[in-house]
């Protein structure tokens, strides 16, 4: 049988599709092959190496701490369109006058040949599918009065059904009603809210917002990244437990069904890029490695177009989810190497330009503190992932909670702008237990947190906590992990550690029940 390939794609977490029509025959079966591979080069997003032996051996490295699976992890889908059909829609929301009313920007995209003779109507339905505004054309603005917002919490979506019609009125549906036959149609979910930094102020819908929750992984037992229904359940719930009211999608795109479920639970989401790994200071912890950063032996020319393509495949596909209110463009590049702001300059700016409505963040190493780093003020929020008391004090709580203090105190001081510590924590091994302020005990892993909670609450610029991690998760092998990293408020089967408790104190004090 004759075999063609249909379609190449570079990265792991983003979609992408090929139209397959003329190599398909309708009514007749066919084989599609859907291969992957999993290495890294210095041209892919995360960045890696490969070496060869004299004996042809090849061994894969790469700088970040988490396992790099094979494999497929997500839906393969096989589906038709029409010839004319809904390629993209866009939808931007904002409030008039009083704050009562939304006014929702959409745009569509309608692909195919003669495409712009088919007019397009779209159409606004409530939760309950109440029609509440309706346009027409392919472009427009949509007044909701009395609108219910999506809120951190509450997770209101409205409807937005695109319509592309036949162009001379056609026949079907549509018709038989007295109506334009539909040609096409799709159903766009949204969210009505606002986000905006002001000052050392995080905003949504105008009002003040403090993150909690954590920098998760999609990591599980036997199932590896692999997408489950049954385990993203699972962990959401135990976000609700715990008090979370949003996350991190360290340090990669999730899988779509966690951003559907996000917004329709009100769980607010810093959607992050697979840029991780993009730091020569890492060469110790990994044991390899180039020794700069930037240059032609490491993050080049061809690291920038895999990251901008990165940038712009996330912001494609996740620009209509409420849920989402920050990019993080990387996870601990170098900031502070000559090079470092000519490579993120750019990158900020697209991010910018291809969503002006989000802010814009990438996440800052402990290394490149506020008087080393040269490119946090390019961006919208300060995203810091501190270990004072783990890898540095490691084991003295009475001098990593003033070091803490003073970098916080500096960075406020430097650019006046939201902080969210985005990762902070400590290996534990659940069970292990000691009466001294021990390290992987569980009771150390609950006493940093609370050293780290009671500086934010005395830095005016804090605007969130993620702890660093949900959940244990598999890494690669080193002299550092056993059995991966255990800074885990759960354990890899999701059992809460003794931190876990506390979190959910200190998450769940200030809620009245609802
Ligand atoms: C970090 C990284 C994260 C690691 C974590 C750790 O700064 O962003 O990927 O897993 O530290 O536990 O060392």
């Amino acid at each position: 049988m004759d075999s063609a390939l249909v379609a190449e794609h570079q990265g792991g977490y983003t979609p992408f599709e090929a139209d397959i029509t003329s190599h398909v025959t309708a009514g007749e079966t066919f084989r599609l092959t859907v291969a992957v591979s999993n290495e890294l080069t210095q041209s892919t997003i995360p960045p890696g190496s490969i070496a060869e032996d004299a004996a042809g051996r090849r061994t894969q490295t790469y700088m970040h701490d988490f396992y790099n699976y094979a494999g497929i992890h997500r839906s393969v889908v096989l589906y038709s369109t029409p010839a004319v059909h809904v390629e993209d829609v866009t939808v931007v929301t904002g409030f008039d006058g009083d704050g009562t009313t939304a006014t929702v920007d959409y745009a569509v995209v309608v692909a195919g040949e003669g495409a712009d003779i088919h007019p397009v109507r779209v159409r606004v339905l409530d939760a309950e599918g109440t029609q509440v505004g309706a346009a027409e054309g392919i472009s427009g603005t949509v007044a909701i009065p009395d609108v219910v917002r999506w809120q951190p919490g509450r997770g209101y979506l409205y409807r937005l059904v695109v319509e592309v019609l036949a162009h001379d009125g056609g026949s079907g549906a549509g018709a038989a009603a007295g109506g334009p036959a539909v040609h096409d149609s799709y159903t766009q979910t949204f969210g009505v809210r606002t986000v905006e930094v002001r000052g050392t102020d995080f905003l949504i819908n105008g009002e003040p917002f403090y993150f909690t929750g954590f920098g998760m992984h999609e990591d599980h037992g036997t199932i590896g990244k692999g997408h489950s229904g049954a385990h993203m359940v699972n962990d959401f719930s135990l976000l609700e437990w715990i008090g979370a009211n949003s996350f991190r999608t360290s340090h990669y795109p999730y899988a779509e069904e966690v951003m559907d479920y996000a917004d329709r639970h009100g769980i607010v989401v810093i959607d992050e890029t697979p840029a991780v790994g993009l730091n020569a200071d890492f060469a110790g912890f990994f044991g390899t490695g180039a020794k700069k950063t930037y240059g032609p032996e490491f993050v080049n020319g061809e690291t920038a177009a895999a990251h901008r393509q990165v940038i712009e495949e996330l912001i494609a596909r996740d620009k209509n989810h409420p849920s989402v209110v920050v990019w993080s463009i990387a996870n601990e590049p170098q900031s502070s190497e000559e090079g470092a702001r000519a490579y993120f300059e750019p990158l900020a700016a697209l991010a910018r330009e291809l969503d002006p409505t989000r802010p814009v963040g990438f996440v800052n190493v402990m290394f490149d503190g506020p008087d080393k780093d040269t490119i946090t003020d390019l961006f919208d929020v300060i995203m810091l992932n501190r270990y004072y008391g783990w890898y540095v004090n490691t084991g003295d709580l009475a001098a990593a909670e003033a070091a803490l203090e003073a970098e916080l105190r500096a960075w406020e001081a430097k650019l006046g702008k939201p902080i969210i510590m985005t990762e902070y924590g400590a290996d534990t091994l659940a069970g292990f237990h000691s009466l001294y302020e021990a390290p992987w005990s569980e009771e150390y892993q609950a006493d940093l947190l609370q050293m780290y909670h009671r500086v934010f609450d005395r830095v005016d610029a804090m605007a969130g906590e993620h702890v660093w991690n949900f959940a244990d998760f598999a890494t690669s092998n080193g002299i550092m992990r056993v059995d991966g990293n255990k800074k885990g408020a759960f354990t890899r089967d999701r059992r809460p550690k003794a931190a876990a408790f506390a979190l959910r104190r200190r998450w769940t004090q200030n809620k009245t029940a609802s």
